[in-house]
């Protein structure tokens, strides 16, 4: 990139940069992100009279798009470009047009003094450095393959083989020996004693199947391979034996990627495991729409469902059949005493449509009985969570009769206390974000202290880095959330580097490249959100019922609003009434547009109707607010607010009467991390527009089956919407069209069977891999734990002192 700058300062172009800065300059800031960028170089363009081809293509147009981040100071410009995914480099360019590059530590220390925080007098500043650990582990190296951390390992789990055959052989015979189902021997017995003694064994077994007929049950040829030295986890036909053992004798003389990923797929390791999703209410009735009750509760329960039937499809497939096997899914979360009508005071309970899942709650121990009784925001939650894991480990040991084979965890949360517990229970470990709070708000980092009172990133970051190098693998919904586009950056990519001012500087966070992350997208519930033209699935009286409700019950318990003219098409949304959900921002759309408000009513599912019902500060400020825009902009009439918490089927069937009225679904959050309100819309098959901030860019092919919206410019999600509907006018099947392509997108990409099937693999594989390298993660696991215990206890404590002294 350094070459990039000096061809600008090389040519003509040279005084455009010198303009430019001046612009900034002139436009009193100090601090410009890269939307801030884009548009003052379109001003400066606009204003000079700049011809196309310097907007486009000349030299300085390209430093522009590559610049994520310029920093103004006294004589010089720092400029933070992004060459390419995952990449960083910083420069300083002073007033005389010299060049300089900024190392990492000098570019948080000059962050710090933006925000008047940097004080060397007072000693060097904590530096977090995670790449060390990193150095002697495989790396990607083509950031398009990040995301793909399996692929990457089975080729490179494979070559080691290959190269010291023996060595890994040897690995390979140790971990075949290991597993066991309730004290009863997997795989093989004692009667194989060595590697070569297991190769010579595979071929007479193999010997011994291909007589029988494919389809012969395991059982009648049990005990004859039990001789040779073989347990049951091979299969549970001669066909699946065969198969099995042929997949391995390959392996043995010549690895291959592939086939290692497809045995180590098929070994039986995985029989009872633990999700982790602490915040919220987790339950299975009346919780939706709560604070922090949204997705992740959604999403978990799904994940279990598909789980269990995947692992006992496995198990099955396996042979296990001989053992009775039965797999067992629990889902950890708090106990909430006070549990305003949900089950979340239960211990135990059944998940609806399983053989052997629960939801196990464990309280919080009662060190302020107002605060722990009670409901507490994901933001407050950090003091309680190391104790909630000593005593969830005892629940889980009673309730398993034992140690689970795998633990994921959900959120920063719930990653934490499953990395407390992977650690102790030495057990394979994988993390879900669902979102990391890190990148949803502005400068979080950088002013932190400001911050603080309301949101304790100082723990929530710490606890995320200290989880995302922890766990043994990652699984993202989307690519973006690891490492952005090529315009923004990822979720997580924002950890690689970043300063708390006074409190540490990330030099290395995380390591990007790892293969530990992996893209594995969720599905969603097709029992309950299916297109709304599948009648005979539909109940009419359901359907009429939620029509009322949503149209024309008068019931100001609930609804706020009565419709002029309830036919209009519906512009639906529905989410928790956060900040970042932003349904304020679309009320202002809809309020700026008299187009809108003319061929639309705006539908909003959301919240509460009134503050004195909520205890979260952020849904008591955007129900003030939301009443204020419908006064001032005069909506009366035009929309309808229901503060409601609906059940499961019914929000599927909402979905589905917006459809049969060509409604259209709008997602207009300022950040969305993933989105599964935007999968349920569109499988049902409502054109959705969503914004282009997260993960709907990726779910959502533009103008293809959805359409991207940018929720911070009002005008042009109105534009966005109105067009579609002039388009709708000119060409009666337009609706139609796009609807049926939104429903086709969602049962192509995200279904939960795939989703499962790919977790499981990836349990496996990483958990063979935890195996062979777990002499190379202890130093890593020790640095983390003196994170845990030296930076982030200590503060968890504090803010404990002050939850005891409310
Ligand atoms: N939801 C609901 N009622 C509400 C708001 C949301 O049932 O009032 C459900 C919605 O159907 C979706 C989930 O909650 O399944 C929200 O998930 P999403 O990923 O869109 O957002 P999150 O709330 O997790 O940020
Ligand atoms: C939390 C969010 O904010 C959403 O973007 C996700 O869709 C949801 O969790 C499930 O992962």
């Amino acid at each position: 990139m350094s070459e990039l700058i000096q061809t600008v300062l090389n040519s003509d172009e040279k005084t455009d940069l010198r303009a430019f800065t001046s612009l900034l300059r002139a436009l009193d800031k100090r601090y410009f992100l890269r939307n801030e960028i884009v548009h003052a170089f379109d001003n400066y363009c606009q204003s000079n009279k700049k011809s196309q081809q310097f907007y486009t293509s000349s030299h300085f147009s390209k430093l522009i798009y590559f610049t994520q981040e310029i920093i103004l100071d006294d004589e010089s410009l720092c400029l933070i470009i992004r060459p390419r995914i995952a990449q960083q480099e910083a420069y300083r360019l002073s007033d005389d047009l010299a060049i300089a590059p900024i190392s990492t530590p000098d570019l948080l220390d000059l962050r710090d003094r933006f925000v008047d925080r940097y004080t060397p007098q007072e000693g060097d500043i904590f530096e977090i450095d995670f790449q060390p650990f990193y150095d002697y582990s495989p790396t990607i190296r083509d950031p398009k393959n990040i995301g793909k951390g399996v692929e990457f390992l089975n080729r490179f789990l494979s070559s080691k083989l290959f190269q010291a055959p023996h060595q890994w052989q040897e690995l390979l015979f140790n971990f075949l020996r290991l597993h066991r189902y309730d004290g009863a021997q997997l795989l093989i017995n004692e009667r194989i004693q060595t590697q070569q003694q297991l190769s010579d064994r595979v071929k007479q077994a193999l010997a011994i199947v291909s007589d029988r007929s494919p389809d012969e049950a395991y059982e009648t040829f049990r005990f004859e391979l039990q001789n040779l030295g073989f347990e049951p986890g091979w299969g549970n036909t001669a066909r699946r034996v065969h198969d099995t053992l042929e997949i391995l004798d390959g392996l043995i003389d010549s690895p291959d990627h592939q086939a290692l990923e497809a045995f180590i797929s098929r070994i039986p390791m995985i029989f009872r495991v633990v999700l982790v999703s602490i915040h919220g209410w987790f339950g299975q009735e009346g919780v939706l729409g709560r604070p922090d009750t949204g997705g992740q509760i959604v999403y978990v329960l799904d994940q279990v469902k598909s789980l269990e039937k995947q692992l006992q499809e496995d198990l099955h497939l396996a042979g296990l059949g001989v053992l009775n096997v039965s797999p067992k899914v629990l889902v950890l979360t708090r106990l909430i005493p006070n549990s305003d009508g949900t089950s979340c005071n239960q211990r135990l309970e059944k998940i609806y449509g399983t053989h052997n899942a629960w939801i196990l709650r464990v309280p919080f121990r009662e060190f302020n009985p107002n605060l722990t009784q009670n409901w507490i925001s994901r933001f407050e939650i950090w003091p309680y969570l190391e104790t909630f894991s000593v005593d969830a480990e005892r629940e889980l040991r009673a309730e398993f009769q034992g140690t689970p084979d795998l633990i994921v965890g959900n959120y920063s949360d719930g990653n934490l206390v499953a990395f407390l517990l992977a650690r102790r229970l030495k057990v394979t470990h994988c993390i879900v974000a669902h979102a990391l709070e890190k990148s949803k708000y502005l400068f979080s980092n950088l002013y932190w202290q400001d911050l603080e009172n309301n949101y304790h990133f100082s723990l929530q970051f710490t606890a995320d880095l200290i989880a995302m190098n922890a766990a043994n693998f990652v699984i993202s919904s989307t690519y973006q959330e690891i490492v952005g586009t090529s315009e923004s950056i990822g979720q997580y990519e924002s950890y690689k580097s970043f300063t708390m001012p006074e409190l540490y500087h990330v030099v290395s966070g995380v390591e990007l490249f790892s293969p530990k992350f992996n893209v594995v997208p969720p599905g969603v519930n097709q029992a309950v959100f299916f297109p709304f033209t599948a009648t005979q699935e539909r109940l009419n009286h359901e359907r009429d019922r939620l029509e009322n409700l949503l149209f024309n019950d008068d019931d100001s318990e609930q609804i706020f609003g009565k419709l002029d003219d309830p036919n209009k098409r519906p512009l639906f949304s529905m989410a928790r009434l956060d900040r970042i959900k932003n349904l304020t921002g679309l009320v202002e759309a809809y309020g700026k547009s008299e187009e809108l408000q003319k061929r639309c009513n705006l539908i909003l599912i959301a919240g509460k109707l009134r503050t004195e019902d909520s205890t979260d500060h952020e849904e008591i400020s955007e129900i003030e607010k939301l009443y204020g825009l419908i006064e001032q902009y005069r909506l009366h009439g035009k929309i309808r607010w229901l503060g409601v918490r609906l059940s499961k089927s019914d929000t599927g069937e909402v979905y589905r009467v917006i459809g049969d009225r060509k409604g259209i679904f709008v997602q207009p959050a300022l950040f969305e991390a993933f989105g599964l309100t935007i999968l349920e819309s569109m499988v049902t098959g409502l054109p959705t527009f969503a914004t282009r901030f997260g993960g709907p860019l990726e779910i959502i092919q533009n103008r293809l089956n959805g359409f991207y919206i940018n929720p911070t410019d009002h005008e042009e999600v109105a534009t966005a919407v109105v067009e579609f509907l002039d388009q709708c006018d000119r060409n009666p099947n337009y609706w139609d069209e796009i609807s049926q392509q939104s429903i086709e997108r969602v049962y192509s990409t995200y279904t939960w069977k795939i989703h499962t099937n790919r977790l499981l693999s990836l349990a496996k594989i990483y958990g063979f891999w935890n195996y062979s390298s777990q002499e190379n993660r202890e130093d890593m696991l020790r640095y983390i734990e003196s994170l845990f215990y030296l930076l982030y206890k200590p503060r968890a404590q504090q803010l404990l002192h002050e939850h005891m002294n409310r």
